[in-house]
């Protein structure tokens, strides 16, 4: 009966030439059969995810989310009481081709009533996941179905509409990338990458995110990780590089810099740019909130690139942001003093907050006061919303293929005295 009446509908619909086509009107006519990784579009690489599985009924792709609380380990042995989906925060990457038809079943095992809006994607109102306004809340324990295509290849995302506040600030929230169809492997990029760009507050000692918290946020993750824990993105020298980022944070845009390159932003979550050799060329991309940024690299530069949020308390683990500035203050014989009062007293951060990362300093149980990522030369003073992307010339997998060698005399190293004398430089 459903069926016979949005037939009727549409076809009053198309009746009305005056009228513009609805947005998922040609996918509904073209009825394409569901997109196949390979043949049609070379899978997205998700790291530190997943993808969502899904079956395929009568040429449907059929999902199921699970809204359920997670015990999500951040990194450093911070382990958060999060909410996600399918065990995982963010949720499963729900990857598509364009024109497939889904039915996602929703599942809520929360103690609150959730609901999921299907961010950028082109659909009927009813299927939009606005709690009150186009559908009733799903309370705990049900389960709800949304049923439409994905009639536009693009990168968008999915997130509760349902006191969103606490929802996405617990972390319900996950990717969506609908793939284009494209039978040649040449004009596909060759590594195609979605990351999901998190802020939370989880105060020092406890495992619960504060999503009331609209202003100091202490842990800032990547697909739900801190750096080092964030599993490195892996090219071959001559790939075509996308990068996807998705920003749900509650309040903070990012600005991701990338070391080594200059790159295109050739797509945000509304669309595609129409020639991308028109765009301007450029080495950070703000994510504002909210919304998805798509770059478009070729890999010419080998080497361990890092890429960050350029917000630099961004790239800072959970810092109390209470602590005293000691930079530059001289402490002497005073900090033995205090420490026979209080054992085990250390002042840190009097040459900046390196000391912060040392092992050995007394650290709250399950915290990251700060825990940065030690490369092949030493600390790098560096965590939280960070990665690093390594592009190799031989490769025989995808798998982290470790530290780079770099060539000999391409690397800084101190200045002998012979080279300053050559070249005028007096250090004194
Ligand atoms: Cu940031």
């Amino acid at each position: 009966m459903r069926f016979v009446l949005a037939f009727l509908f549409l076809s009053v619909w198309t009746l009305r030439a005056d009228l513009p086509p609805l947005p998922w009107a040609e996918a509904e006519k073209a009825a394409l059969p569901p997109g196949e990784p390979g043949r049609d579009y070379t899978p997205t690489v998700v790291p530190n995810g997943q993808r969502a599985e899904y079956r395929v009924v009568e040429g449907v792709k059929v999902f199921h989310l699970e809204a359920e609380p997670v015990t999500w380990e951040v990194g450093g042995g911070l382990t958060v009481q999060a909410w996600g989906y399918n065990e995982s925060v963010p949720g499963p990457l729900i990857e598509v081709a364009e024109g497939d038809r889904v039915r996602i079943y929703v599942t809520n095992h929360l103690p609150a009533s959730t609901t999921v809006h299907w961010h950028g994607v082109l659909l009927p109102c009813g299927m939009d996941g606005v709690s009150g306004l186009t559908q009733v809340a799903i309370p705990p324990g049900e389960t709800f179905l949304y049923d439409f295509y994905f009639p536009d290849p693009g990168t968008f995302m999915y997130h509760s509409h349902h006191d969103t506040m606490t929802q996405e600030g617990m972390g319900l929230t996950g990717m969506i990338v609908v793939h284009k169809r494209e039978p040649d492997r040449e004009k596909r990029p060759d590594r195609d990458f979605a990351i999901i760009l998190q802020e939370w507050r989880v105060d020092v000692g406890t495992a619960r995110p504060n999503p009331q918290e609209m202003i100091d946020f202490n842990v800032l993750t990547m697909n739900g990780k801190v750096m080092p824990a964030t599993e490195p993105l892996v090219a071959k020298l001559g790939e075509k590089v996308w990068i996807r980022f998705g920003n749900l944070s509650a309040t903070d845009h990012h600005p991701i810099h990338l070391h080594g390159y200059a790159f295109k932003i050739i797509a945000t979550d509304g669309g595609w740019a129409p020639d991308p050799s028109l765009l301007t060329p450029e080495t950070t991309v703000l994510v504002p909130v909210g919304s998805a940024r798509v770059i478009e690299f070729l890999a010419d530069n080998p080497g361990d690139w890092v890429f960050h949020c350029h917000m630099t308390h961004h790239i800072m683990n959970q810092m109390g942001h209470e602590f005293p500035n000691m930079l530059g203050a001289q402490f002497g014989e005073l900090e033995e003093k205090i420490r026979r009062l209080i054992p085990g007293y250390m002042t840190m951060g009097t040459t900046g907050m390196r000391d912060m990362t040392e092992s050995g300093m007394p650290i709250p149980p399950n915290s990251i006061p700060m825990w940065g990522f030690d490369g092949q030369f030493g600390s790098t003073v560096l965590g939280g919303m960070a990665n690093i992307l390594r592009v190799r010339e031989h490769l025989d997998s995808y798998d982290d293929p470790g530290p780079y060698h770099f060539p000999e005399g391409t690397r800084a190293l101190p200045a002998t005295p012979k080279q300053m004398e050559q070249d005028g430089i007096d250090p004194n």
